[in-house]
């Protein structure tokens, strides 16, 4: 038997036939049959370009129906998909190319010289182009290419994807998912959340994280669903396509921005019937306003990129604001004992871990990092501090990690503030998160500077500019005579966020 997930993706493929798979405002897009051709096509070109089964295919594209189906294309023909942030800088790709080692780099057409460089310094063999327009040199490749109809014959623990996910210490850490892992959990999701074949999802979210890639493209997919393709958060496009879509996937800030505005009503979602958010958490009071509001109670849901779903408030029953809901079928969690490791009561608070066929196979060669988080028996901690309410309920109550959530993106202090103390004038810095009203948590660095030294805001953010991708560069930076420290030493973060608790929401 092939495991492949695109066997199981070209069956219900197969059988919608002419039905929409995806579609843009402009009109453009693919029914499942047109889709079925071109991933051939693009497994075609994929495979005339040098790339073999098993070899990773790095992506940094701009979002279109042709990625999605370029992913569909290397799923086929048994390649790894590795897609990647389009905010990356070049130096920060430089290291995905060189870690991961792909057989070819597929860039936006007008990276293209850029992208030629940094995959030369990487050792990546080849790079090539991807257009938002249908355009691009692989485009081109692929309609002229010959169709690969057949499906590369996969095991169920053979990987489909690497997605990278920033290391509280040191570099990013490649999380190695395997066909059982997104195959196995579509099919809970599609199961749990009652997708069909008259689904059409509105789809607003970057496509190279598992959130848009996996949770939405894979869900659609298996449930032989259609989904209205936008190229981000607009608000008034999204107000404009509510009436015409019935579910949306979403983080916390869609939610935040549609309460913000006066024509998010209960007729204008009428059609909708169900409204999913994850990636950070949402409060209960924008929870209870959106339900106020629509009369539709926000599914939430939480995940990770190296487990993919892990639990989901119900689809019928209590969806209880503030909670992430209950493992989802096959999935087990646990609270435990950072220390010891002891299994704690229900009500208690401790370290989340879960185990099930969702649970990555590892971080890509890195044996010490995988050992450290993925458990002998199976369990992988999370790093995020939970615990099971009476109903069985579970709460993500903090994290143990040192991590900055920002309208969904995951921000590593350490990260930052390595680059900022590379800055002559600075001598030490934290980087926190501070309650923010649209991102959620702000990127905040507070910075202390050397004797003397002349330094400001805008000087340390003109640094970081080119340096760090967009989004994690800081909102604020704040400037002190000293660090809070312990005894150990150690910089006490938390004096820090509830020092500067009001920098974004001024009492
Ligand atoms: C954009 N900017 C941001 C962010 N997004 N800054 C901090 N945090 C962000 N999330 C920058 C822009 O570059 C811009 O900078 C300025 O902030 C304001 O941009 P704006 O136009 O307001 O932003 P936007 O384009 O509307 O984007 C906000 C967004 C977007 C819609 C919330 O960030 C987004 O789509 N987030 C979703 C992330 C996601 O899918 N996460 C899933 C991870 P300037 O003006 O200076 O250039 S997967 C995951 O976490 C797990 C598995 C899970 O459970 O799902
Ligand atoms: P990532 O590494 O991008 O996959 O982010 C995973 C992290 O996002 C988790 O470990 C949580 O800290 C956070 N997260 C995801 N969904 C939720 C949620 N619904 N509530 C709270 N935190 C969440």
């Amino acid at each position: 038997m092939n495991h492949n997930l695109f066997d199981i993706f070209e069956k219900r493929m197969r059988a919608r036939g002419d039905a929409d798979f995806i579609t843009t405002r402009e009109g453009q897009g693919y029914s499942y049959a047109e889709a079925l051709d071109m991933s051939a096509r693009l497994a075609g070109a994929l495979i005339g370009l040098g790339v073999t089964p098993g070899d990773r295919v790095a992506v940094q594209v701009d979002k279109s129906p042709e990625a999605i189906l370029l992913y569909l294309a290397c799923l086929r023909m048994g390649g790894v998909y590795l897609p990647l942030n389009t905010g990356y800088t070049a130096e920060e790709i430089r290291y995905f190319l060189e870690n991961a080692e792909p057989a070819l780099f597929v860039c936006r057409p007008a990276n293209l010289e850029e992208a030629q460089k940094t995959a030369s310094q990487a050792g990546c063999p080849r790079a090539t182009t991807l257009g938002a327009d249908s355009d691009g040199e692989l485009m081109d490749l692929a309609r002229s290419a010959t169709p690969r109809e057949s499906i590369e014959p996969r095991d169920a623990d053979d990987l489909a994807a690497i997605l990278y996910t920033s290391g509280t210490t040191g570099r990013s850490k490649g999380a190695m998912l395997t066909h059982r892992n997104l195959g196995s959990n579509a099919e809970a999701l599609v199961n749990v959340w009652r997708f069909t074949e008259s689904d059409r999802l509105i789809h607003a979210l970057p496509i190279f994280h598992t959130h848009g890639l996996f949770v939405a493209c894979n869900v659609v997919l298996m449930a032989g669903a259609s989904m209205l393709f936008l190229p981000r958060f607009d608000l008034d496009i999204i107000i404009d396509e509510l009436p015409r879509g019935t579910t949306m996937m979403a983080v916390p800030t869609f939610y935040t921005r549609l309460l913000q505005d006066e024509r998010l009503t209960s007729e204008l979602t009428a059609n909708m019937r169900l409204f999913t958010s994850g990636s950070a958490p949402l409060t209960a009071e924008t929870h209870q306003a959106f339900e106020q509001r629509t009369g539709h109670a926000i599914l939430e849901r939480y995940g990770m990129t190296e487990t993919n779903m892990n639990t989901s408030n119900p689809y019928e029953g209590e969806r209880i604001a503030g909670t992430v809901g209950m493992p989802l079928p096959g999935v087990e969690a646990r609270v435990v004992e950072r220390e010891t490791r002891e299994i704690l009561p229900q009500g208690e608070i401790g370290i989340l871990e879960v185990r099930g066929p969702n649970v990555f196979i590892g971080y890509w060669r890195m044996p010490d990092k995988t050992r450290e988080e993925l458990l002998e028996d199976g369990f992988f901690i999370t790093g995020d501090l939970a615990m099971f309410d009476e109903k069985g309920y579970i709460h993500i109550v903090g994290r143990d990690k040192d991590l900055v959530i920002s309208g969904g993106y995951n921000v590593y202090p350490k990260e930052i503030e390595q680059v900022i103390d590379e800055m002559d004038e600075v001598a030490e810095s934290a980087v926190i998160g501070v309650a923010h009203p649209d991102f959620g948590e702000g990127v905040t660095a507070v910075v202390v500077a050397q004797p003397e030294a002349q330094i400001d805001e805008a000087k340390v953010l003109d640094f970081l500019t080119g340096r760090l991708a967009r989004y994690k560069q800081p909102k604020r930076v704040v400037f002190i005579d000293s660090l809070p420290r312990n005894t150990m030493g150690k910089v006490q973060k938390n004096q820090l966020r509830e020092r500067f608790q009001d920098l974004y929401t001024p009492a």
